[in-house]
């Protein structure tokens, strides 16, 4: 991606890119869209500690006043999560709008990646990709998440997809994209707050230095991203009647109120924390950490 607007790096992270260190993207859509107020800067900042205890350098990624800003400062990072924050949530295709009209948004995974890419970090962690959803024969709703994992150097470490997607659908756009799907120390896709969706990956990598390799192979022939998903903690996994009872309510919550687009992630994902009084979150929470952990020593076997 080339880009008129400059990017915004704090020195940090330029120092760093420019010395060869270590870097891990870490996403602002997560903060602002997916947790809770009151919860997401205490999440955002002990992300960015756990990449430094890897022995990375965090960058955060959000656009905030049509600055493409890549590692967000303190002041920053409590703006992004600040309850009035009215941050709009911005794919890829967003970026030019938001940057050239001087708005403020947080990143999607395919904005994150992008944005991340273009300014040499190719390693990111996140918490959940976005997929093919449920109904997307008639809907067309497929996010923006795998078409940019298919085009862009860059590594997701995640764990897998919502089981509020279609996850065989994901997984068949993923290999007609020819995005490697690798499963850290797993056989199986992960599925969010549970540790298998049942769908098998393609590969299996057992430590930091397998993906790494795997990663400098794929770097060397190809410029699409590699998926890296790694299962939830197992003393973190949701009860599994709990999730299938909130998916069964969240899904019909939806179809309810008409919930289309970039709002049904969002809505999904507040209807899984209020019902399960707060489960999700501390779920949501200890995955994100461990993919962040994760990130930290690729990106360090990386460099
Ligand atoms: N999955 C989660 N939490 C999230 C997201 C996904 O468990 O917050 C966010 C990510 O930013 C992802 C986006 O890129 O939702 C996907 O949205 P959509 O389906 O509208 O592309
Ligand atoms: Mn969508």
């Amino acid at each position: 991606m080339t880009t008129q607007t400059p990017l915004s790096l704090t020195d940090e992270v330029a120092s760093a890119l420019r010395d060869g260190h270590p870097v891990v993207a870490l996403e602002s859509t997560i903060l602002s869209h997916g947790l809770p107020h009151g919860r997401n800067l205490d999440v955002a900042l002990r992300l960015e500690q756990v990449v430094r205890d890897g022995g990375a350098v965090p960058a955060t990624i959000a656009v905030l006043d049509g600055r493409l800003v890549i590692g967000l400062s303190r002041a920053e990072l409590e703006r992004v999560c600040a309850p009035d924050a009215g941050l709009e949530k911005l794919s890829l295709r967003d970026l030019g709008p938001a940057a050239g009209l001087r708005r403020s948004g947080a990143t999607t995974v395919a904005a994150t990646s992008a944005l991340a890419a273009a300014a040499g970090i190719g390693v990111f962690a996140t918490g959940g990709l976005g997929g093919v959803h449920l109904g997307a024969a008639q809907s067309w709703d497929v996010s923006a998440d795998l078409g940019v994992l298919a085009k862009v150097p860059t590594v997701v470490v995640c764990s897998g997809v919502k089981s509020v997607l279609d996850i065989a659908a994901t997984l068949q756009v993923l290999e007609t994209r020819s995005v490697p799907v690798l499963g850290y120390r797993t056989d199986d896709f992960p599925a969010f707050y549970r540790r298998s969706s049942g769908h098998p990956v393609g590969w299996r990598v057992e430590d930091p230095e397998q993906a790494a390799a795997v990663i400098s192979a794929h770097r060397g022939f190809a410029d699409s991203g590699v998926l890296l998903t790694n299962p939830i903690p197992p003393e973190s996994e949701m009860d599994s009647a709990l999730h299938d009872r909130l998916l069964r309510e969240g899904l019909a919550k939806l179809d309810r109120d008409g919930v289309h687009g970039a709002e049904v992630t969002p809505v999904l994902l507040e209807h899984f924390h209020t019902g399960s009084g707060g489960v999700s979150i501390d779920a949501n929470e200890a995955l994100v950490l461990s993919n962040s952990a994760l990130a930290a020593e690729v990106a360090v076997a990386l460099s």
